[in-house]
């Protein structure tokens, strides 16, 4: 049987109803064969949990940490005030505010604990994904080149639906 490889991101969310959203930053880091784990941690319901995790995460060989949270949308944040490791903020869309409230919530992290703010929903888990992809190919020469080849790809296809 094939070892299993160390997960190099994490993936988190604040509850298992982001999963439908956050399935694309599994996608995206699976197209790119970027070892992973996901996990349902809440930043208010088990807040003790949430601390451990990030504050194990540079021990256990984790590198860049996506974590998707709607509403109030503590979760980034949260996550990165106990670790170092790059943190990819996704705003998941809530019902009340359709993720206007999440989006402000992560992107305004004050000065000094940064988060990077990926776009609302399903297109910024995917997003989240590839730059995790590019934070870990940034010192992974062979996955930056697939990085690169995937965008010339995308550009290609893009040439290819032109109408003549
Ligand atoms: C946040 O509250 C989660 O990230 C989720 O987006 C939102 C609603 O959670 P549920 O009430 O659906 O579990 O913690």
């Amino acid at each position: 049987m094939p070892k299993k490889r160390r997960p190099l991101v994490a993936i988190l969310m604040g509850s298992r109803t982001d999963l439908q959203a956050m399935r694309l930053a599994e996608e995206a880091l699976s197209e790119f064969q970027v070892p992973f784990e996901t996990r349902v941690i809440s930043a208010h319901r088990s807040a003790d949990r949430l601390f451990a995790y990030a504050e194990a995460a540079e021990r256990t060989g984790l590198e860049c940490i996506i974590a998707g949270a709607g509403g109030a949308a503590h979760l980034p944040g949260l996550v990165a005030a106990k670790t170092v490791l790059p943190v990819v903020g996704v705003p998941i869309p809530s019902t009340s505010l359709l993720g206007m409230d999440s989006l402000l919530s992560i992107v305004q992290m004050p000065r000094g604990t940064p988060v990077a703010t990926m776009a609302i929903g399903a297109p910024g888990a995917f997003n989240a994904g590839l730059f995790a992809v590019a934070v870990l190919g940034s010192s992974r020469p062979p996955l930056r080149a697939r990085l690169q080849a995937w965008r010339r790809q995308r550009a290609a296809e893009l040439f290819k639906a032109e109408v003549p």
